[in-house]
């Protein structure tokens, strides 16, 4: 579908044909090449001098085709353009520039342009591998608005609805499900004395009428003889009236479903008790973990998670009147050189859980046990052994298969798709950050990147597991389909090409109701408003006082504060080159009137850069201290080291909002970003990057503030301009403060999400039941993928010797 680009194209340069031909000339004449739409719009400005004119072309159809081009390829006499027609919708044509004719392209022929910039051979090679996972969807139903994407429960639950509906006949897969359940062997809900619809339909009615005879809080052990005989077990619920009250959600949608209902009905069905969640990489852990290389968010995110999920399921087991006992499994890698860290035990119970344990399992080559920490990127070789391991612990230690795999990041993912099919459960996945929006062209430019970063391996692993899946978390809509301007993160897997490897015809549809926003919360008793004097952890500040307002330099801070009575702006995260930490030191460094206004603080990484096993942290550090220096920051900027405990972070924010200053969140891309949530939490004022999640989690100028990455002029004096408002009138500041916390309250909590994962574990439990054989077909060709394109890509990395020390690994 080409969203009649190609038709809107051809009439744009019928009403402008004199400027459209010589702006198609001009894009045309510097020869082949690939051009961003910025250049685009400066060589129409160079072309049309008359500016009356220029504003006509500008504002008329062909400027707005122009401006929502994302990527215009020129290889004379043609000029290619990737229209992104609206969030997800994408068209691609073809301009002959010589006589402007407009030809609508596939994405095949589309990237096969592209390639030819990058690999001329491959472009031409009729027999490039070309993957095409669409071809397996015909039958699946897509959404139709960019504004539905991300709801795929709601979809979900129409879908089923208008497929059980009708006739009675239609509801036999939801019978068949029924009859499924069991704990331990054990039925649930009913037995084979219903094994036809109507049986079922009948004693449903039967069963509401006894029902109705009994006080609403009657327990369901005195109800459950009786109702066994007519086929029905436990799991309808814990008293007369939620028995009641979903058997007769049952009965409705028997005789005419609607989606809400179903909802409803399954989120009822006693199916999830015990999960397995995969977070491999890193350092996973409790304590000690946090600002480690690679070992960020995604820690805090699953042991809140898992948290949420437990006292939800618990709270189910309860109301469904059952007697279990949930397991949830985090399954980690077992890092022996587990620098002071607890990654070198195999089970570690999961605090503030009743039934939650953390299991590591080595990774093991032929060598033996690896036993240093390995970087996310070089992790792939060991990926299908340690899920071979894994899935003999976990059989091991729960005693039977979960009910469901959560998977995490690529490697946690693409391990999670492998047992999902082995044990034949329900999957799904969390990106936290898809990797390949991160670098520009990283596609394109794979093979530059591939001594690195192995995108190879990552790209073609994400693809495996985004299909694989049965539903995809995501923590924003960014994530999934960005913004008006830019495309997100899942939807630049649409179509894309690895020269070389493969073309991408279609990668994943961003229309799929298979994806879900489901957005994490910050833990409320960690992160909580710093006017909540009761609670403060007063017994903290001494060593924050310490580590933020101590003059002498030491292993865990340097430079100081000279005008202890400004406000601070603070910052904390992993000190990678995307996190831009170095960039808002040298905002301020820039800047005098913020210098004048307030104080820096940042927490990140630490300051000897042999020390650091990350490369890219390395340079990082290096150009910290080249900044501090540069700008002469001493005095003005306080830098520490990385700190692991939250808990103390959580009150460090707290005195930060005390000096009535702000958090700032300065990445050049952020997926979702934990740092701006616990902050808002805390009634601090957020200044966040627009490029991703907290463009999203922020309203600009309501409940904190939008700031450009790439324009540090523009962030800097927008900062400024807050504390010079506050200056003059000190409500502002709590004005924003609260509003921050209210936009948290309303959008960002655990429970919210845990709900809705689990709905989404039963709901798309059943519905990839209902679209059994779309699914194996894929499966197989995943499998195809898996085993003679992944395994191959995976064996390329290299695996170091066990001897080898660290640093001669680093590239
Ligand atoms: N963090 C920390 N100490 C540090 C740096 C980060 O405790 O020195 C925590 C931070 O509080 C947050 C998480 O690590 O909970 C970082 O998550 P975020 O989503 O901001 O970024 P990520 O590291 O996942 O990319
Ligand atoms: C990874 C990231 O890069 C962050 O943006 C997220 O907040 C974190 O994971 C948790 O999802």
């Amino acid at each position: 579908m080409d969203f009649g680009i190609a038709e809107s194209l051809v009439d744009a340069l019928k009403q402008n044909r004199y400027h459209a031909r010589r702006c198609f000339e001009r894009f045309t004449s510097r020869g082949k090449r690939s051009v961003k739409p910025q250049e685009l719009l400066d060589m129409i400005e160079k072309t049309i001098d008359d500016k009356l004119e220029r504003t006509k072309v500008l504002e008329g159809s062909l400027g707005q085709i122009l401006s929502s081009t994302q990527e215009a390829i020129m290889i004379p006499p043609y000029v290619v353009l990737g229209v992104r027609a609206n969030p997800g919708q994408w068209a691609y044509v073809k301009v002959n520039a010589d006589d402007v004719t407009v030809d609508s392209l596939t994405p095949s022929q589309y990237l096969k342009f592209k390639e030819s910039i990058y690999d001329q051979e491959w472009s031409k090679d009729e027999n490039a591998l070309e993957l095409d996972f669409g071809a397996f969807d015909f039958r699946t139903p897509r959404l139709i608005l960019p504004s539905s994407i991300g709801n795929g429960l709601g979809y979900i639950s129409k879908f089923m609805t208008s497929r059980i509906g009708g006739d009675l006949d239609n509801a036999k897969p939801l019978l068949d499900h029924l009859l499924a359940l069991n704990y331990h062997g054990e039925k649930l809900m009913i037995n084979e004395t219903l094994d036809s619809v109507s049986k079922l339909q009948k004693a449903l009615i039967v069963a509401d009428v006894y029902l109705s005879a009994h006080l609403k809080d009657e327990q369901f052990s005195t109800l459950e003889p009786k109702l066994k005989e007519w086929g029905f077990e436990k799991g309808w619920g814990d008293t007369a009236e939620r028995v009641k009250e979903t058997m007769k959600m049952l009965s409705e949608i028997l005789q005419a479903p609607d989606p809400i209902n179903m909802e409803s009905f399954f989120s009822r069905l006693p199916v999830i008790f015990n999960i397995v969640i995969f977070s491999i990489h890193g350092y996973f852990g409790q304590s000690d973990v946090l600002g480690l290389p690679d070992t960020g968010g995604q820690v805090v995110y699953i042991l809140d998670q898992v948290k949420a999920l437990e006292e939800e399921i618990l709270l189910r087991i309860k109301q469904q009147g059952l007697n279990a006992k949930p397991q949830i499994l985090v399954v980690s890698r077992l890092i022996p050189d587990a620098q002071g860290t607890k990654c070198d035990e195999e089970m570690e119970p999961i605090l503030n859980t009743m039934h939650s344990h953390i299991l590591r399992v080595p990774f093991r080559t032929s060598k033996g046990i690896v036993p240093r920490w390995v970087s996310r990127f070089d992790i792939y070789p060991y990926l299908e052994r340690f899920s071979q391991d894994a899935a003999s612990k976990i059989l091991e230690v729960m005693e039977c298969k979960p009910d469901l795999i959560l998977g995490n990041y690529t490697d946690g993912n693409i391990v999670a798709s492998l047992l999902a099919k082995k044990f034949g459960v329900t999957q799904g996945t969390i990106a936290h950050a898809l990797e390949k929006t991160k670098y520009e062209d990283s596609d394109m430019n794979w093979k530059n990147f591939e001594k690195k970063y192995h995108f190879s391996c990552q790209f073609t692993a994400d693809l495996i597991s985004m299909n694989a899946a049965d539903f995809i978390i995501t923590s924003t809509y960014q994530e999934i389909v960005g913004s008006k301007q830019r495309p997100g993160q899942y939807e630049t897997h649409g179509a894309f090409s690895m020269p070389g490897l493969c073309r991408v015809v279609s990668g994943i549809n961003v229309f799929d109701p298979k994806f879900n926003i489901a957005s994490p919360g910050a833990e409320q008793s960690v992160y909580f408003p710093y006017t909540e004097k009761e609670k403060r952890l007063t017994s903290f500040h001494p060593a924050i006082k310490e580590l933020l307002f101590n003059e002498q330099d030491n292993d865990e801070h340097m430079g100081y504060l000279a005008d202890i009575t400004k406000p601070i702006i603070f910052s904390m995260a992993r000190l990678d080159t995307v996190k831009n930490i170095t960039g808002l030191t040298e905002w301020y460094g820039k800047n005098k009137r913020l210098r004048s206004l307030v104080n820096l603080v940042v927490v990140a990484g630490f300051f000897d850069p042999s020390k650091s096993k990350d490369r890219e942290e390395m340079a990082e550090i290096k150009k910290m201290h080249e900044l501090i220096e540069k700008y002469k920051l001493k005095g003005q900027m306080r830098w520490i080291a990385a700190q692991t405990d939250r808990t103390r972070n959580g009150e460090l924010y707290r005195c930060i909002a005390d000096t009535k200053g702000a958090f700032v969140q300065p990445a050049l891309y952020e997926a979702f970003g934990m740092t701006v949530i616990e902050a808002m939490n805390c009634g601090l004022p957020t200044f966040a990057t627009n490029q991703g999640g907290p463009a999203e989690i922020i309203v600009d100028r309501v409940s904190g503030f939008h700031i450009d990455p790439i324009n540090g002029d523009e962030s800097s004096n927008k900062i400024a301009d807050f504390f010079s408002k506050c200056k003059v009138d000190a409500r502002y500041w709590d004005r924003v403060s609260r509003a921050g916390l209210q936009r948290i309250y309303d959008c960002y909590t655990w429970k919210m999400y845990a709900n809705k994962a689990l709905n989404m574990g039963s709901m798309y439990g059943f519905w990839k039941q209902l679209n059994k054989e779309n699914k194996q077909a894929k499966q197989r060709y995943i499998d195809i993928l898996y085993n003679l394109q992944f395994k191959n890509l995976a064996k390329t990395i290299e695996i170091p010797d066990v001897a080898t020390p660290h640093q001669e690994r680093v590239k």
